[in-house]
């Protein structure tokens, strides 16, 4: 697949953005969306931030009641999921108006192959266009990204940001990616950082240099998959996801909860939920997890495949039976989720370009 030109755009402090454009008095003030951080005793989470609140150490996902702690002056607003989905629903069309090929990636964030474009500048050109038009039709600014693949092109996003356009052609992989921290490689999480660690490999570039027999050594064909990303290589194609990989709901509790029955009873609750938006989409699903966040946030995840369902009790069943082996230490549990994944759509799939308007 030589030759492609990718562009990846991320919105800029989305919720925080959509929040500032229609209260404007906001603006140029730290500004913080997430749960409701009741004077620094609030549970849940920071879901976006402003570049002002920034300034002051806050950031997406971190507790509510430590982002008061470093910016109490800041304005907290609660999530408003349905305007940040309606925000995001038009910057999608626009795209969608402009290339043949997006993939959604995330709430905020999009890919497009561009390789219609005759060379990188033209789709610089290009990216300003796109970014003059949301500007003006939403007043909101993004930071776009372009590169050989989506990996690169992804990777460039997040070097400018916000309000910047960031090119990476291969030849400059070396610089400007091998520099970064594994972390921003897709895949690398809190187990795989630590190995790579332990032997040595903190950078990009690390993995890059490496032998690739010695990454199989340490991590199956996996191994070779990271050398050939850590060397800017990926063809995953831009395609259209037409549907979600995964549904799921959360509860952090008002209080610390040790008590097994009231924990079992949640994750009920929560399957009843994630069954009805199950049910809503038409979804078959075969994946069945639960997440557990104890008090002092260590969290887990655990998961079962399924034969293809959409029964209640299964999902109910499997999720509780998921989760007792963490209750039985009868810790206090903070959080708790359940999720279904690799679903399908009980009739038949609509045809690919069917959704491209
Ligand atoms: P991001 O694009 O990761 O963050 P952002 O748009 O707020 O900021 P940036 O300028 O760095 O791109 O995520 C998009 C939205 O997704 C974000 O506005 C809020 C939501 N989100 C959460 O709810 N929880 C999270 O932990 C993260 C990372 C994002
Ligand atoms: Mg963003």
């Amino acid at each position: 697949m030589a030759g492609r030109i990718i562009m990846h755009l991320d919105m800029d402090y989305f919720f925080a953005a959509v929040e500032e454009r229609r209260r404007p008095e906001l603006k140029g003030k730290p500004l913080i969306v997430g749960a409701d951080p009741k004077e620094g005793r609030g549970r849940g989470v920071v879901s976006a931030c402003n570049y002002e609140a920034r300034r002051f150490g806050v950031h997406s996902g971190m507790p509510i009641s430590h982002a008061w702690r470093l910016c109490p002056n800041g304005t907290y607003l609660p999530v408003d999921f349905p305007a940040y989905i309606d925000a995001s629903a038009r910057i999608m069309g626009i795209l969608k108006n402009h290339a043949r090929k997006i993939e959604q990636a995330g709430i905020d964030e999009a890919y497009m192959d561009v390789s219609f474009c005759s060379s990188f500048s033209e789709a610089e050109a290009f990216a300003f266009k796109i970014k003059k038009e949301i500007s003006e039709k939403e007043r909101l600014t993004c930071s776009i990204g372009i590169g050989p693949n989506k990996l690169v092109a992804k990777l460039a996003t997040d070097l400018q940001k916000p309000d910047g356009i960031t090119i990476i052609i291969s030849s400059e992989i070396p610089v400007k990616i091998w520099p970064l921290h594994v972390g921003r490689l897709p895949g690398i999480g809190a187990k795989t950082e630590p190995m790579l660690a332990k032997a040595g490999m903190r950078t990009i570039g690390d993995i890059a240099r490496m032998d690739a027999n010695s990454l199989i050594d340490l991590f199956g064909k996996a191994g070779y998959e990271l050398h050939r990303l850590a060397n800017g290589i990926d063809d995953r194609p831009v395609e259209e996801e037409l549907e979600p990989k995964s549904i799921s709901r959360e509860v952090t509790f008002e209080k610390d909860i040790s008590n097994p029955a009231t924990i079992l009873k949640a994750i009920e609750e929560l399957s009843k939920y994630v069954h009805e938006a199950v049910i809503d989409s038409s979804y078959f699903f075969k994946n069945i997890g639960i997440k557990i966040r104890f008090s002092n946030f260590e969290t887990h995840t655990r998961a079962k495949t399924v034969k293809p369902t959409d029964s209640l009790e299964i999902l109910e069943k499997t999720a509780k039976e998921l989760a007792k082996p963490f209750l039985e230490e009868r810790k206090k549990v903070r959080l708790v989720g359940v999720r279904v994944s690799g679903l399908e759509k009980r009739s038949m799939k609509p045809l690919k370009d069917f959704a491209v308007k």
